[in-house]
């Protein structure tokens, strides 16, 4: 029985335009879940990982196989059909899970023959066991897994090339801020796999840089805390020799302890979600965790830059407290916390998420013709009506706070930190190009999508 497990290309991604570059092996990251996907399937399939972002093949020039399976963010929906519409086409049976599936259920349902919702652990052996007798059910669901003892996901079968390895250690996130799915899909319960498993599985993997996909590495409560601190402990142990990247909460910074293991395991840098410099702006998202203890940000950063561990800011652009100017004004916030890079992104109503109904309730999204639109759901799109901002000054805000934070003189003011605080000046050097480069672009493609869009933001009536 053979087995395509794809992972759809978005063009209007970035890293497809650049793909000439050489650093591009930086900015392609490899679709864990295909590889999760792949180790729960039995040996009687042969397995192959098709992933677009890395070049799309003549699907007509190989063997047909017994099934497919496709991932897909909502950025990656229409995509996906396309490929599903192909198979379909040949007679191949087309199975589509992932968090658009889950949240955008009927919608995949009408451009498959099969849909899986929630997460895959607990259901997709049953669904391979159906294809294989020829009666795939039209719905499964997988609903929340239980992690505490899964197989390791399949490191060897994709190509190489890719920068990053990808691991996953902890699901779920009590948090549950109003634009993210993480919660909806999830679940708010902190559910962690095993330590000695994870391990093993860190030991599977070639590259000697990997991406810790978890939301939340370290968790908000005293015992994830003391977990990741034993996990940390069992990576030194262990000798991995691995430099890894991870998403965490600011209370990273809290517990000096935490640091020092997290850089003797190999952890080089964190990506934290600050989202808004104001504390109505966190407010609003229900970010409230961010402005608890009044929490000093530069004091934060600067304790976990003391551990060589460089921190990649996140911001959103777009909420209702945002009035002309708040562009440069997350960029001055993002440089005086001392963040290393800085990762703006517009305020975007995911389907699923408690944003997505409140813009929806108040007739706020604009590019709502679906699924064709969900290619511009990549955050990097203004697709809704935002309260003090129009179309084209959001978008100058955008581009306003790009140009501040990644002006050469401030590029090279960080890099010189980067190197002063031996923290790793080649990444950052790398990333802040990347940024720099990947602004420019955005400047092009705004410029762009508004010329193609005004019609349409002119037609929404005004809030
Ligand atoms: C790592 C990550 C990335 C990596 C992607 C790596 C990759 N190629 O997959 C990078 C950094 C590139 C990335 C980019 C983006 N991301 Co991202 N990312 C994540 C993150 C943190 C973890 C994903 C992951 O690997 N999980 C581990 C795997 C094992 O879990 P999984 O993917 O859910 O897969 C399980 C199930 O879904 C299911 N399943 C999945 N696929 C399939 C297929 C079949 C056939 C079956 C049966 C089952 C199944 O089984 C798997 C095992 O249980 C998630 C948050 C999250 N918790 O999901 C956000 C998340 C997926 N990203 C999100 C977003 C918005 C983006 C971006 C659009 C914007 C951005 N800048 O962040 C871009 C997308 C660019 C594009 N290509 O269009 C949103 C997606 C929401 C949505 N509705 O689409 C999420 C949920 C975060 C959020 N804030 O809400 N991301
Ligand atoms: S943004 Fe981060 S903290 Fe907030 S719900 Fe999502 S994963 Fe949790």
């Amino acid at each position: 029985m053979r087995l395509y497990l794809i992972n759809p290309s978005n063009s209007l991604v970035n890293i497809l335009r650049i793909r000439e570059s050489r650093w591009n092996r930086y900015r392609v990251w490899k679709p864990l879940n295909l590889m999760v996907l792949a180790g729960l399937t039995p040996p009687e399939w042969e397995i192959s990982i098709i992933d677009e972002n890395f070049g799309v093949p003549d699907y007509s020039s190989m063997p047909l196989p017994d099934l497919v399976g496709i991932t897909a963010f909502t950025s990656q929906a229409n995509r996906a059909y396309e490929v599903a519409a192909h198979f379909r086409r040949l007679c191949v049976p087309v199975v589509m899970g992932g968090i658009h599936a889950t949240m955008c259920m009927d919608e995949v349902m009408e451009r498959t023959d099969s849909v899986v919702t929630g997460e895959g652990e607990g259901i997709w052996p049953q669904v391979l066991e159906d294809a294989r007798h020829g009666c795939l059910k039209r719905r499964y669901d997988g609903g929340l897994a239980e992690i505490s003892n899964i197989p390791a996901a399949r490191h060897d079968l994709l190509a190489t090339g890719y920068a990053f390895g990808a691991i996953q250690t902890t699901r779920g996130c009590p948090l549950n801020c109003s634009f993210c799915s993480v919660t909806a899909f999830n679940g708010p319960h902190y559910r962690m796999r095993s330590i000695g498993d994870v391990v093993r599985e860190f030991q599977l993997i070639r590259e000697k840089r990997v991406l810790v996909v978890d939301d939340n590495l370290v968790g908000t409560r005293p015992e994830h805390i003391a977990r990741a601190k034993n996990l940390f402990r069992a990576m030194v142990k262990a000798k991995l020799k691995k430099k890894w990247f991870a998403q965490a909460t600011i209370n990273f910074a809290d517990d000096e302890e935490l640091l020092a293991l997290a850089a003797k395991a190999g952890c080089r840098g964190i990506f934290i979600g600050f989202e808004s410099p104001s504390s109505k702006g966190l407010r609003e998202l229900s970010k409230k965790f961010n402005v608890l203890k009044d929490r000093d940000f530069r004091a934060s950063v600067r304790c976990i830059q003391r551990y060589g561990i460089m921190v990649v800011g996140s911001f959103i652009i777009g909420l209702e407290v945002d009035e002309p100017g708040i562009g440069e004004r997350i960029a001055k916030a993002a440089s005086q916390y001392g963040l290393d890079n800085l990762n703006a992104l517009f305020l975007t109503p995911l389907p699923g998420t408690r944003l997505w109904d409140q813009m929806k309730a108040e007739g706020r999204i604009v590019l709502d013709t679906f699924p064709e639109d969900w290619k511009y759901y990549t955050l990097t799109y203004p697709v809704a009506r935002y309260k003090h901002l129009t179309i084209d000054s959001i978008s100058d805000e955008m581009l306003s706070c790009d140009r501040t934070f990644y002006s050469l003189p401030r590029i090279l003011r960080r890099i010189w930190g980067n190197l002063w605080g031996r923290r790793q000046p080649l990444i950052s050097l790398v990333g802040n190009l990347s940024f720099r480069k990947n602004s420019q672009l955005n400047c092009e493609t705004l410029a762009a999508f508004k010329r193609h869009m005004d019609n349409r933001y002119n037609c929404v009536k005004k809030l």
